[in-house]
Protein backbone atom coordinates (compact mmCIF):
# COMPACT_ATOMS: atom_id res chain seq x y z
CA UNK A 1 0.00 0.00 0.00
CA UNK A 2 0.73 3.89 -0.50
CA UNK A 3 1.37 3.69 3.34
CA UNK A 4 3.64 0.81 3.68
CA UNK A 5 5.82 2.43 0.55
CA UNK A 6 5.97 5.64 2.98
CA UNK A 7 5.66 3.85 6.36
CA UNK A 8 9.20 6.38 7.70
CA UNK A 9 7.92 9.29 6.48
CA UNK A 10 4.42 8.89 8.35
CA UNK A 11 5.47 7.44 11.39
CA UNK A 12 7.94 10.07 12.07
CA UNK A 13 5.11 12.42 11.94
CA UNK A 14 2.94 10.43 13.99
CA UNK A 15 0.33 9.16 11.75
CA UNK A 16 -1.18 5.47 11.78
CA UNK A 17 -2.25 3.36 8.18
CA UNK A 18 -6.10 3.94 9.82
CA UNK A 19 -7.76 5.83 13.52
CA UNK A 20 -5.86 9.12 12.85
CA UNK A 21 -7.84 11.37 14.84
CA UNK A 22 -9.59 14.55 12.36
CA UNK A 23 -10.19 16.76 15.69
CA UNK A 24 -7.62 18.48 17.94
CA UNK A 25 -8.88 20.96 20.45
CA UNK A 26 -6.92 19.93 23.00
CA UNK A 27 -7.58 16.16 23.09
CA UNK A 28 -8.06 14.39 20.09
CA UNK A 29 -11.25 12.76 18.93
CA UNK A 30 -13.65 13.12 16.25
CA UNK A 31 -16.48 10.80 15.61
CA UNK A 32 -17.67 11.78 12.31
CA UNK A 33 -16.98 9.62 8.76
CA UNK A 34 -13.66 9.09 8.07
CA UNK A 35 -11.82 11.30 5.21
CA UNK A 36 -9.27 9.22 3.37
CA UNK A 37 -5.91 10.59 1.92
CA UNK A 38 -5.36 9.04 -1.56
CA UNK A 39 -1.90 9.09 -3.48
CA UNK A 40 -3.08 11.38 -6.51
CA UNK A 41 0.12 9.50 -8.17
CA UNK A 42 -1.72 5.48 -7.57
CA UNK A 43 -4.61 6.45 -6.06
CA UNK A 44 -4.23 3.91 -3.44
CA UNK A 45 -5.05 5.12 -0.27
CA UNK A 46 -2.51 6.12 1.95
CA UNK A 47 -4.11 7.26 4.98
CA UNK A 48 -7.92 7.32 7.41
CA UNK A 49 -8.69 10.15 9.64
CA UNK A 50 -11.91 11.31 11.45
CA UNK A 51 -14.08 14.09 10.84
CA UNK A 52 -15.22 16.06 13.23
CA UNK A 53 -19.01 15.99 13.83
CA UNK A 54 -21.05 19.90 14.05
CA UNK A 55 -21.72 19.07 18.28
CA UNK A 56 -18.04 18.13 18.66
CA UNK A 57 -17.40 20.86 16.56
CA UNK A 58 -19.22 23.19 18.82
CA UNK A 59 -17.81 21.70 21.92
CA UNK A 60 -14.24 22.93 20.80
CA UNK A 61 -15.28 26.42 19.36
CA UNK A 62 -16.48 27.06 23.07
CA UNK A 63 -13.32 25.36 24.11
CA UNK A 64 -11.16 27.90 21.93
CA UNK A 65 -12.81 30.78 22.74
CA UNK A 66 -12.14 29.77 26.69
CA UNK A 67 -8.56 29.56 25.76
CA UNK A 68 -8.28 32.71 23.82
CA UNK A 69 -9.47 34.93 26.92
CA UNK A 70 -6.19 33.94 29.04
CA UNK A 71 -4.28 33.82 25.65
CA UNK A 72 -4.84 37.98 24.86
CA UNK A 73 -3.29 38.42 28.26
CA UNK A 74 -0.21 37.25 27.46
CA UNK A 75 2.35 39.70 26.43
CA UNK A 76 2.87 39.66 22.81
CA UNK A 77 6.19 39.14 22.65
CA UNK A 78 5.84 35.82 25.11
CA UNK A 79 3.02 35.09 22.25
CA UNK A 80 5.82 35.44 19.56
CA UNK A 81 8.23 33.50 21.46
CA UNK A 82 5.83 30.45 21.39
CA UNK A 83 5.49 30.67 17.65
CA UNK A 84 9.36 30.43 17.46
CA UNK A 85 9.31 26.86 19.15
CA UNK A 86 6.48 25.59 16.40
CA UNK A 87 9.24 26.97 14.04
CA UNK A 88 12.13 25.21 15.05
CA UNK A 89 10.19 22.06 15.16
CA UNK A 90 8.75 22.44 11.63
CA UNK A 91 12.51 22.95 11.11
CA UNK A 92 13.10 19.33 12.53
CA UNK A 93 11.02 17.41 10.70
CA UNK A 94 11.16 19.43 7.11
CA UNK A 95 12.04 16.63 5.35
CA UNK A 96 9.13 14.43 6.76
CA UNK A 97 6.42 17.24 6.45
CA UNK A 98 7.26 18.05 2.72
CA UNK A 99 7.39 14.97 1.74
CA UNK A 100 4.52 14.09 3.70
CA UNK A 101 2.43 17.52 1.28
CA UNK A 102 4.08 15.68 -1.87
CA UNK A 103 2.47 12.64 -0.92
CA UNK A 104 -1.02 13.58 -0.21
CA UNK A 105 -1.03 16.89 -2.77
CA UNK A 106 1.15 15.13 -5.34
CA UNK A 107 3.44 18.48 -6.06
CA UNK A 108 7.08 17.70 -6.34
CA UNK A 109 9.54 17.57 -3.00
CA UNK A 110 11.26 20.76 -3.62
CA UNK A 111 7.77 22.44 -3.66
CA UNK A 112 6.32 20.22 -1.06
CA UNK A 113 9.36 21.41 1.30
CA UNK A 114 8.74 24.86 -0.20
CA UNK A 115 6.03 25.12 1.58
CA UNK A 116 7.27 23.79 4.77
CA UNK A 117 9.76 26.66 4.68
CA UNK A 118 7.27 29.12 3.90
CA UNK A 119 5.67 28.41 7.20
CA UNK A 120 8.73 28.33 8.63
CA UNK A 121 9.35 31.69 7.31
CA UNK A 122 6.07 33.22 8.42
CA UNK A 123 7.10 32.22 12.15
CA UNK A 124 10.29 34.17 11.87
CA UNK A 125 7.89 37.08 10.50
CA UNK A 126 5.35 36.52 13.18
CA UNK A 127 7.84 36.30 15.97
CA UNK A 128 9.55 39.61 15.14
CA UNK A 129 6.38 40.91 14.40
CA UNK A 130 5.18 40.21 17.71
CA UNK A 131 7.46 43.34 19.27
CA UNK A 132 6.29 45.67 16.13
CA UNK A 133 2.51 45.79 16.67
CA UNK A 134 2.45 49.09 16.82
CA UNK A 135 -0.53 51.58 17.18
CA UNK A 136 -0.26 55.19 16.37
CA UNK A 137 -0.50 58.09 18.58
CA UNK A 138 -2.39 61.07 16.72
CA UNK A 139 -2.59 64.56 17.18
CA UNK A 140 -5.83 65.65 19.10
CA UNK A 141 -7.60 68.71 17.79
CA UNK A 142 -8.81 68.99 21.45
CA UNK A 143 -6.36 70.84 24.45
CA UNK A 144 -5.15 67.97 26.94
CA UNK A 145 -6.33 65.06 25.09
CA UNK A 146 -4.46 62.30 24.13
CA UNK A 147 -6.03 60.28 20.81
CA UNK A 148 -3.98 56.79 19.67
CA UNK A 149 -5.01 54.19 17.48
CA UNK A 150 -4.19 50.74 18.60
CA UNK A 151 -4.52 46.80 18.12
CA UNK A 152 -6.21 44.14 20.06
CA UNK A 153 -6.91 40.76 19.46
CA UNK A 154 -10.38 39.56 17.75
CA UNK A 155 -11.01 36.15 19.08
CA UNK A 156 -11.92 33.51 17.50
CA UNK A 157 -10.16 32.86 13.62
CA UNK A 158 -11.63 30.64 11.70
CA UNK A 159 -9.25 28.93 9.07
CA UNK A 160 -11.06 27.61 5.75
CA UNK A 161 -7.68 25.76 3.95
CA UNK A 162 -7.42 24.84 0.14
CA UNK A 163 -5.86 21.55 -0.72
CA UNK A 164 -2.91 22.73 -2.61
CA UNK A 165 -1.14 25.13 -0.32
CA UNK A 166 -2.37 23.13 2.66
CA UNK A 167 0.16 23.89 4.80
CA UNK A 168 1.61 27.61 4.29
CA UNK A 169 -1.74 29.02 4.00
CA UNK A 170 -3.10 27.75 7.05
CA UNK A 171 0.79 28.62 8.50
CA UNK A 172 -0.06 32.63 7.50
CA UNK A 173 -3.01 32.55 9.34
CA UNK A 174 -2.03 30.76 12.31
CA UNK A 175 1.28 32.56 12.66
CA UNK A 176 -0.19 35.99 12.41
CA UNK A 177 -3.51 35.17 14.57
CA UNK A 178 -1.44 33.71 17.21
CA UNK A 179 1.06 36.51 18.03
CA UNK A 180 -2.31 39.11 17.48
CA UNK A 181 -3.65 37.17 20.82
CA UNK A 182 -6.37 35.36 18.99
CA UNK A 183 -6.94 31.18 18.89
CA UNK A 184 -7.51 29.96 15.77
CA UNK A 185 -9.68 26.57 14.26
CA UNK A 186 -8.80 25.21 11.36
CA UNK A 187 -10.41 23.58 8.77
CA UNK A 188 -8.48 21.77 6.41
CA UNK A 189 -9.50 20.51 2.73
CA UNK A 190 -11.19 17.49 2.84
CA UNK A 191 -8.51 15.53 0.59
CA UNK A 192 -5.44 16.98 2.93
CA UNK A 193 -5.98 15.57 6.27
CA UNK A 194 -2.51 14.07 6.99
CA UNK A 195 -0.42 16.63 7.15
CA UNK A 196 -3.20 18.45 8.78
CA UNK A 197 -2.49 16.14 11.38
CA UNK A 198 0.53 16.02 11.08
CA UNK A 199 1.00 19.64 11.85
CA UNK A 200 -1.39 19.63 14.55
CA UNK A 201 0.38 17.14 16.37
CA UNK A 202 3.82 19.55 16.14
CA UNK A 203 1.78 22.39 17.63
CA UNK A 204 0.11 20.72 19.93
CA UNK A 205 3.80 19.62 22.05
CA UNK A 206 4.72 23.16 21.92
CA UNK A 207 1.52 24.35 23.28
CA UNK A 208 1.53 21.62 26.12
CA UNK A 209 4.67 21.82 26.68
CA UNK A 210 4.50 25.54 27.66
CA UNK A 211 1.30 24.64 29.38
CA UNK A 212 -1.16 26.57 27.02
CA UNK A 213 -4.15 24.79 25.88
CA UNK A 214 -4.00 22.76 22.69
CA UNK A 215 -7.50 24.30 21.59
CA UNK A 216 -5.45 27.76 20.89
CA UNK A 217 -4.73 25.80 17.59
CA UNK A 218 -8.03 23.86 17.35
CA UNK A 219 -7.92 21.51 14.03
CA UNK A 220 -11.79 20.10 12.60
CA UNK A 221 -11.42 17.91 10.12
CA UNK A 222 -14.96 17.66 7.97
CA UNK A 223 -16.73 18.21 5.03
CA UNK A 224 -18.40 21.25 3.77
CA UNK A 225 -20.86 21.09 6.97
CA UNK A 226 -17.76 21.99 9.06
CA UNK A 227 -17.15 25.07 7.02
CA UNK A 228 -20.71 26.27 6.95
CA UNK A 229 -21.23 26.39 10.31
CA UNK A 230 -17.99 28.18 10.75
CA UNK A 231 -18.94 30.85 8.49
CA UNK A 232 -22.70 30.95 10.16
CA UNK A 233 -21.58 30.26 14.15
CA UNK A 234 -21.12 34.41 15.77
CA UNK A 235 -18.44 33.18 18.14
CA UNK A 236 -15.74 33.12 15.15
CA UNK A 237 -14.58 36.63 14.43
CA UNK A 238 -12.58 36.39 11.14
CA UNK A 239 -13.36 33.54 9.14
CA UNK A 240 -10.12 33.50 6.63
CA UNK A 241 -10.76 31.44 3.36
CA UNK A 242 -8.97 30.40 0.91
CA UNK A 243 -10.36 27.99 -2.22
CA UNK A 244 -12.30 28.67 -5.53
CA UNK A 245 -14.56 32.09 -6.14
CA UNK A 246 -17.56 29.54 -6.27
CA UNK A 247 -16.98 28.85 -2.58
CA UNK A 248 -15.68 31.86 -1.37
CA UNK A 249 -19.14 33.87 -2.91
CA UNK A 250 -21.08 31.72 -0.11
CA UNK A 251 -19.14 32.10 2.56
CA UNK A 252 -18.12 35.56 1.87
CA UNK A 253 -22.02 36.13 1.86
CA UNK A 254 -22.94 34.01 5.20
CA UNK A 255 -20.46 35.65 7.08
CA UNK A 256 -21.30 39.08 5.72
CA UNK A 257 -24.67 38.49 6.82
CA UNK A 258 -23.78 38.59 10.09
CA UNK A 259 -21.33 41.39 9.69
CA UNK A 260 -18.33 39.04 10.63
CA UNK A 261 -15.17 39.91 9.45
CA UNK A 262 -13.61 38.31 5.80
CA UNK A 263 -10.61 37.65 4.64
CA UNK A 264 -11.07 36.04 1.24
CA UNK A 265 -8.00 34.78 -1.08
CA UNK A 266 -10.05 32.86 -3.84
CA UNK A 267 -9.23 32.41 -7.67
CA UNK A 268 -6.86 33.79 -9.73
CA UNK A 269 -6.69 33.83 -13.85
CA UNK A 270 -2.84 35.46 -13.92
CA UNK A 271 -1.30 36.94 -16.59
CA UNK A 272 2.48 37.13 -17.77
CA UNK A 273 2.77 39.95 -20.45
CA UNK A 274 6.40 39.72 -22.54
CA UNK A 275 6.93 42.88 -24.48
CA UNK A 276 9.07 43.17 -27.31
CA UNK A 277 12.53 44.56 -25.22
CA UNK A 278 12.15 41.84 -22.66
CA UNK A 279 15.45 39.15 -21.95
CA UNK A 280 13.82 36.32 -23.23
CA UNK A 281 15.48 33.26 -21.74
CA UNK A 282 14.86 34.67 -18.53
CA UNK A 283 10.43 34.95 -19.56
CA UNK A 284 11.17 31.43 -20.91
CA UNK A 285 11.93 30.30 -17.38
CA UNK A 286 9.37 31.99 -15.72
CA UNK A 287 6.47 30.85 -17.78
CA UNK A 288 7.87 27.45 -17.06
CA UNK A 289 8.03 27.48 -13.75
CA UNK A 290 4.43 29.62 -13.40
CA UNK A 291 2.53 27.06 -15.78
CA UNK A 292 3.68 24.00 -15.20
CA UNK A 293 4.96 24.16 -11.18
CA UNK A 294 2.68 22.29 -9.09
CA UNK A 295 1.03 21.22 -12.06
CA UNK A 296 -0.93 24.21 -12.81
CA UNK A 297 -2.45 23.95 -9.30
CA UNK A 298 -1.09 27.32 -7.89
CA UNK A 299 -3.70 30.05 -6.90
CA UNK A 300 -0.77 32.21 -8.97
CA UNK A 301 -0.41 30.06 -11.61
CA UNK A 302 0.26 31.42 -14.90
CA UNK A 303 -2.85 30.98 -17.30
CA UNK A 304 -2.75 33.20 -19.51
CA UNK A 305 0.06 34.60 -21.82
CA UNK A 306 0.74 37.88 -23.81
CA UNK A 307 3.34 37.47 -26.49
CA UNK A 308 4.44 40.84 -27.94
CA UNK A 309 3.83 40.65 -32.00
CA UNK A 310 7.68 40.71 -32.28
CA UNK A 311 8.73 37.97 -30.39
CA UNK A 312 5.88 35.67 -30.53
CA UNK A 313 7.45 34.08 -32.99
CA UNK A 314 10.68 32.57 -31.43
CA UNK A 315 8.87 32.91 -27.95
CA UNK A 316 6.29 30.47 -28.59
CA UNK A 317 9.07 28.07 -30.02
CA UNK A 318 11.14 28.58 -26.95
CA UNK A 319 8.70 27.55 -24.64
CA UNK A 320 7.39 24.55 -26.57
CA UNK A 321 11.06 23.42 -26.85
CA UNK A 322 11.39 24.10 -22.46
CA UNK A 323 7.83 22.21 -21.68
CA UNK A 324 9.45 18.97 -23.86
CA UNK A 325 12.09 18.65 -21.60
CA UNK A 326 9.72 18.40 -18.23
CA UNK A 327 9.84 15.26 -17.13
CA UNK A 328 6.56 14.00 -15.37
CA UNK A 329 5.96 11.44 -12.92
CA UNK A 330 6.10 10.47 -8.98
CA UNK A 331 6.80 14.46 -7.53
CA UNK A 332 9.15 12.54 -4.72
CA UNK A 333 11.46 11.16 -7.40
CA UNK A 334 14.74 12.72 -8.68
CA UNK A 335 13.99 15.06 -11.75
CA UNK A 336 10.62 14.90 -12.38
CA UNK A 337 9.33 18.93 -12.55
CA UNK A 338 5.36 17.87 -13.22
CA UNK A 339 3.52 16.01 -10.62
CA UNK A 340 0.17 14.43 -11.13
CA UNK A 341 -3.46 16.74 -10.70
CA UNK A 342 -4.59 16.42 -7.40
CA UNK A 343 -7.79 14.31 -7.93
CA UNK A 344 -9.92 12.33 -11.12
CA UNK A 345 -12.34 15.77 -11.10
CA UNK A 346 -9.63 17.74 -12.05
CA UNK A 347 -8.49 15.20 -14.43
CA UNK A 348 -11.96 15.45 -16.05
CA UNK A 349 -11.93 19.55 -15.78
CA UNK A 350 -8.71 19.14 -18.00
CA UNK A 351 -10.20 17.03 -20.55
CA UNK A 352 -12.94 19.15 -20.61
CA UNK A 353 -10.70 23.01 -21.12
CA UNK A 354 -9.19 20.91 -23.80
CA UNK A 355 -12.04 20.72 -25.67
CA UNK A 356 -13.71 24.09 -25.63
CA UNK A 357 -10.55 25.68 -26.68
CA UNK A 358 -10.52 23.34 -29.48
CA UNK A 359 -14.69 23.89 -29.95
CA UNK A 360 -13.29 27.97 -29.23
CA UNK A 361 -10.95 28.05 -31.95
CA UNK A 362 -8.25 27.65 -29.98
CA UNK A 363 -5.01 24.94 -30.92
CA UNK A 364 -3.09 23.21 -28.79
CA UNK A 365 0.83 23.81 -29.42
CA UNK A 366 2.05 21.38 -26.94
CA UNK A 367 0.29 18.67 -24.57
CA UNK A 368 -3.43 18.55 -24.13
CA UNK A 369 -3.58 14.46 -23.89
CA UNK A 370 -3.95 12.66 -20.15
CA UNK A 371 -1.52 10.22 -19.64
CA UNK A 372 -3.47 6.47 -19.13
CA UNK A 373 -2.09 5.14 -15.58
CA UNK A 374 -3.43 4.67 -12.21
CA UNK A 375 -2.78 8.37 -11.79
CA UNK A 376 -3.93 11.56 -12.33
CA UNK A 377 -1.17 12.34 -14.86
CA UNK A 378 -1.94 15.26 -18.04
CA UNK A 379 0.61 16.51 -20.02
CA UNK A 380 1.35 20.13 -19.25
CA UNK A 381 -0.47 22.07 -22.50
CA UNK A 382 0.53 25.33 -24.04
CA UNK A 383 -2.77 26.64 -26.36
CA UNK A 384 -3.01 29.55 -28.96
CA UNK A 385 -6.29 31.36 -28.62
CA UNK A 386 -8.15 34.48 -28.80
CA UNK A 387 -7.85 36.36 -25.16
CA UNK A 388 -11.01 37.06 -25.19
CA UNK A 389 -12.36 33.37 -25.85
CA UNK A 390 -14.71 32.04 -23.41
CA UNK A 391 -12.81 29.24 -22.09
CA UNK A 392 -9.63 32.22 -21.31
CA UNK A 393 -11.82 33.80 -18.73
CA UNK A 394 -12.22 31.43 -16.29
CA UNK A 395 -9.52 29.29 -13.72
CA UNK A 396 -9.70 25.82 -14.38
CA UNK A 397 -6.82 24.56 -11.90
CA UNK A 398 -4.75 22.39 -13.78
CA UNK A 399 -1.58 22.88 -16.64
CA UNK A 400 -3.29 24.71 -19.24
CA UNK A 401 -1.22 27.74 -20.77
CA UNK A 402 -3.58 29.99 -22.91
CA UNK A 403 -1.27 32.28 -25.40
CA UNK A 404 -2.13 35.50 -27.23
CA UNK A 405 -0.45 37.63 -29.34
CA UNK A 406 -0.51 41.40 -28.48
CA UNK A 407 0.48 44.80 -30.68
CA UNK A 408 1.87 46.38 -27.51
CA UNK A 409 2.27 47.08 -24.19
CA UNK A 410 -1.19 48.53 -24.10
CA UNK A 411 -3.12 45.58 -25.09
CA UNK A 412 -1.73 43.76 -22.90
CA UNK A 413 -2.49 45.37 -19.85
CA UNK A 414 -6.09 45.30 -21.25
CA UNK A 415 -5.94 41.73 -21.74
CA UNK A 416 -4.60 41.63 -18.03
CA UNK A 417 -7.55 43.38 -16.50
CA UNK A 418 -10.51 42.58 -18.23
CA UNK A 419 -10.91 39.28 -16.49
CA UNK A 420 -13.41 38.82 -13.28
CA UNK A 421 -10.17 37.86 -10.87
CA UNK A 422 -7.37 40.20 -10.01
CA UNK A 423 -4.57 37.78 -7.99
CA UNK A 424 -1.43 38.37 -9.49
CA UNK A 425 0.16 39.30 -12.94
CA UNK A 426 3.73 39.96 -14.28
CA UNK A 427 5.56 42.35 -16.82
CA UNK A 428 8.93 41.09 -18.57
CA UNK A 429 10.65 44.24 -20.18
CA UNK A 430 13.66 46.02 -19.56
CA UNK A 431 12.68 49.05 -20.34
CA UNK A 432 12.24 51.25 -16.96
CA UNK A 433 9.39 52.97 -18.39
CA UNK A 434 7.18 50.37 -18.79
CA UNK A 435 7.38 49.00 -14.95
CA UNK A 436 6.12 52.34 -13.97
CA UNK A 437 3.36 52.42 -16.57
CA UNK A 438 2.70 48.58 -15.29
CA UNK A 439 3.12 49.25 -11.81
CA UNK A 440 1.45 52.66 -11.97
CA UNK A 441 -2.65 53.49 -11.83
CA UNK A 442 -3.16 53.30 -15.07
CA UNK A 443 -1.20 49.07 -15.01
CA UNK A 444 -2.44 46.65 -13.81
CA UNK A 445 -5.66 45.59 -11.37
CA UNK A 446 -4.17 42.62 -9.58
CA UNK A 447 -2.80 42.78 -6.00
CA UNK A 448 0.49 41.35 -7.00
CA UNK A 449 2.15 43.17 -9.77
CA UNK A 450 5.59 41.57 -10.90
CA UNK A 451 8.18 42.36 -12.97
CA UNK A 452 10.30 40.18 -14.73
CA UNK A 453 9.46 37.60 -11.76
CA UNK A 454 7.26 34.44 -12.07
CA UNK A 455 3.34 35.35 -11.27
CA UNK A 456 3.40 32.79 -8.32
CA UNK A 457 6.22 31.90 -5.79
CA UNK A 458 5.50 35.04 -3.82
CA UNK A 459 7.52 35.62 -0.70
CA UNK A 460 6.10 35.90 2.70
CA UNK A 461 7.00 39.05 3.97
CA UNK A 462 4.66 41.24 1.15
CA UNK A 463 1.12 41.23 1.48
CA UNK A 464 -0.86 38.16 -0.62
CA UNK A 465 -3.77 38.79 -2.16
CA UNK A 466 -5.83 39.94 -4.79
CA UNK A 467 -8.90 42.38 -6.16
CA UNK A 468 -12.41 42.03 -7.86
CA UNK A 469 -13.17 37.66 -7.56
CA UNK A 470 -10.16 37.08 -6.13
CA UNK A 471 -11.99 38.58 -3.08
CA UNK A 472 -9.92 41.46 -1.96
CA UNK A 473 -8.54 40.33 1.17
CA UNK A 474 -4.30 40.04 2.06
CA UNK A 475 -2.69 37.31 3.61
CA UNK A 476 1.15 36.60 5.00
CA UNK A 477 3.00 39.81 5.16
CA UNK A 478 3.59 43.45 5.61
CA UNK A 479 0.38 44.68 7.46
CA UNK A 480 -1.83 41.68 7.28
CA UNK A 481 -1.55 41.24 10.21
CA UNK A 482 -3.89 44.18 11.15
CA UNK A 483 -6.78 42.35 10.05
CA UNK A 484 -6.42 39.61 12.95
CA UNK A 485 -7.05 42.60 15.43
CA UNK A 486 -9.94 44.81 16.39
CA UNK A 487 -8.83 48.30 15.53
CA UNK A 488 -8.98 50.81 17.82
CA UNK A 489 -9.39 54.81 18.34
CA UNK A 490 -8.61 55.78 21.63
CA UNK A 491 -9.11 59.64 22.82
CA UNK A 492 -8.43 60.56 26.16
CA UNK A 493 -9.04 63.84 28.04
CA UNK A 494 -6.47 64.33 30.85
CA UNK A 495 -7.89 68.54 30.67
CA UNK A 496 -10.46 68.33 33.59
CA UNK A 497 -12.83 70.41 31.53
CA UNK A 498 -14.94 68.99 28.31
CA UNK A 499 -14.31 70.98 25.57
CA UNK A 500 -16.38 69.11 22.37
CA UNK A 501 -14.48 68.65 18.78
CA UNK A 502 -15.71 70.81 16.23
CA UNK A 503 -16.01 73.77 18.12
CA UNK A 504 -19.42 72.78 19.58
CA UNK A 505 -21.03 74.40 22.17
CA UNK A 506 -23.55 72.13 24.24
CA UNK A 507 -24.73 74.22 27.39
C1 LIG B 1 -1.93 29.46 -3.21
O1 LIG B 1 -1.79 28.88 -4.29
O2 LIG B 1 -3.04 29.45 -2.62
O3 LIG B 1 2.88 32.75 -4.33
C2 LIG B 1 -0.84 30.14 -2.47
C3 LIG B 1 2.80 31.52 -4.33
C4 LIG B 1 2.88 30.81 -2.99
C5 LIG B 1 1.54 30.74 -2.34
C6 LIG B 1 0.45 30.22 -3.22
N1 LIG B 1 3.79 31.52 -2.15
O4 LIG B 1 2.69 30.85 -5.34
Amino acid sequence: SAFAKHAAILSELGLKPTGNKGLFDGQWGGSGPVQTAVSPVTNETIAEVSTATIDELKVAIAKAKKAQEEWRLVPAPRRGEIVRQIRERLEKHKHALGSLVSLEVGKIYAEGVGEIQEYIDICDFATGLSRALNGSVIPSERPGHFMMEQYNPLGVVGIISAFNFPAAVAGWNVALALITGNATIWKPAPSTPLISVAISKIIQDVLEENNLPGALHTMVCGGADVGEYLAKSSDINLVSFTGSTEVGRKVGTIVQNRFGKLLLELGGNNAIIVNEDADLELAVRACLFAAVGTAGQRCTTTRRLFLHEKIHDQFVERLVKAYAQVKIGDPLEEGVLCGPLHTKVAVEHYKKTIEAVKAQGGKILVGGNVIPGPGNFVEPTITSIDANAAIVQHEVFVPILHVSKIKNLEEGIKFNNQVAQGLSSSLFTQDISNVFKWTGPAGSDCGIVNVNIPTNGAEIGGAFGGEKETGGGRESGSDSWKQYCRRQTATINFSGALPLAQGIKFE
